[in-house]
């Protein structure tokens, strides 16, 4: 027989070795717990431990026990090693109910936040990672090396089919690469997805005749998975390259079918977080946006959003920080084009690519929809300030050659909206 000791998941000598999936955790103890004794117990309910001693035949048990190998108290940050065969291969969902899950409401911490992972090739193997990356930039689109530009009609809910349509055809006009349709835009009787979907292309295929430029259409297929995979369908036979998903209201389950299925039609995937709020907004309990935005890496989504550097209308983490780990080495995985989107206008552009550099996308709303002349001059403005950034020119000098561009920032000047 042997004993799993509840409380002995602790080993500050330990090297944690190349295979492990390493995990860095902010803790609050309970109130009549040691850091130690709450570190030990996260790495042990996260792994093969519960509340109790257990014990079990030798000659049956594979030892899969996480070690907490660093305590920093200073910080109240704790690292976790977590062997390889504890995982299931290529289940983001078994993954996470270790690392993110009964420790997450445990008594024995007031709080926890999963921080940060460092994901080993084992693992990492196991997954598909992007089928395109930012080079969707080149390989989809004409974007070269600016960043890709991208808009939401506004309202967000509520256009017909034809008013949709219109307004990516405008916004296309204007210069946007790519027309995204807002999070809670799905198949509703008011705008049903097979009718946008048709109609929205059909005006792509035009202003590419006529701009000479390819032009794209982020379509929401967010749903049930049966039907998003029947919308992914549907998206290849009417000639799209793209969809959109809403990564965690769906859940990495669904992300992970609609990669495998978008990889046999050769579609590239933009995702939407809508709810990550619920888990990284307070900065002592949840799983960080960092982590987040790696785990969508290994689904394979092509594009995420990671905020705006503080620049736009959301709280935001740190975005260059998760920027840098999408646009680094992960065992060979492509890079993923992170995308800046919330309350952005053409007059915080230059702020935004000084602070990310140009290897993103930039998606505006309100900040094209809202221009006092319309979505055409709106994106017309956002290519302007896109372009004197670029060429180093200040937005006011620019503007004095380029109308739409004045008028925006007339308007908006450089504020960062609430
Ligand atoms: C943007 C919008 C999106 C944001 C969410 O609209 O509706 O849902 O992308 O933010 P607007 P994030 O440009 O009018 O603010 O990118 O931070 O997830
Ligand atoms: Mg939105």
């Amino acid at each position: 027989m042997t004993g799993i000791e509840y409380d002995d998941f602790l080993d500050r000598a330990y090297d944690p070795a190349a295979t492990e999936l390493v995990c860095t955790f902010r803790i609050e103890p309970a109130e009549d717990m040691t850091i130690e004794a709450a570190a030990s117990r996260v790495a042990s309910e996260s792994s093969n431990g519960t509340w109790a001693t257990l014990h079990v035949d030798e000659s049956e048990l594979t030892h899969l026990g996480a070690v907490a190998c660093e305590i920093d108290e200073s910080e109240n940050e704790i690292t976790v090693a977590y062997p390889a065969d504890l995982f299931e291969a290529g289940s983001m969902p078994q993954i996470l109910s270790c690392i993110a899950g009964n420790i997450m409401g445990m008594k024995a911490v007031e709080s926890i936040r999963l921080e940060d992972c460092d994901w080993p090739e084992s693992i990492v193997s196991g997954f598909p990672g992007p089928q395109f990356g930012t080079g969707v930039a080149r390989e989809k689109l004409d974007a070269g090396e600016r960043p890709i530009l991208a808009t939401v009609p506004k309202p967000k809910v509520g256009l017909s089919t034809a008013a949709h349509a219109r307004v990516g055809e405008e916004a296309w006009r204007g210069g946007v690469d790519l027309l995204k349709d807002d999070e809670n835009l799905t198949d509703q009787d008011f705008n049903p997805f097979e009718d946008r979907l048709a109609e929205s292309l059909a005006a792509r295929d035009r202003v590419e005749e006529d701009v000479g430029e390819r032009k794209d259409y982020l379509v929401n297929v967010t749903g049930e998975t049966t039907e998003m995979l029947d919308r992914v369908d549907l998206v290849a036979e009417h000639g799209g390259g793209f969809v959109m998903i809403d990564v965690i209201t769906c859940g990495w389950a669904a992300v992970q079918s609609v990669r495998e299925r978008c990889e046999d039609h050769g579609l590239a995937i933009h995702a939407h977080r809508a709810m990550h709020a619920a888990f990284d907004r307070l900065d002592h309990h949840g799983v960080s946006m960092r982590v987040l935005a790696q785990i969508a890496r290994l689904c394979g989504v092509d594009h995420i959003h990671t905020g705006t550097a503080g620049l736009g209308k959301l709280a935001n983490e740190d975005t260059p920080g998760i920027n840098d780990w999408l646009h680094g080495d992960c065992h060979g995985l492509k890079p993923v084009l992170p995308v800046a989107s919330g309350g952005l206008h053409p007059g915080v552009v230059d702020q935004l690519i000084d602070a990310l550099g140009t290897d993103i996308c930039i998606q505006a709303g309100g900040g094209i929809h809202g221009h006092p002349d319309g979505t055409h001059a709106g994106a017309k403005a956002l290519r302007q300030s896109v372009e004197a950034s670029l060429d180093g020119v200040s937005l006011d000098e620019y503007a004095q050659e380029h109308a739409e561009l004045a008028t925006a920032l007339d308007k908006w000047g450089a504020e960062t909206p609430r």
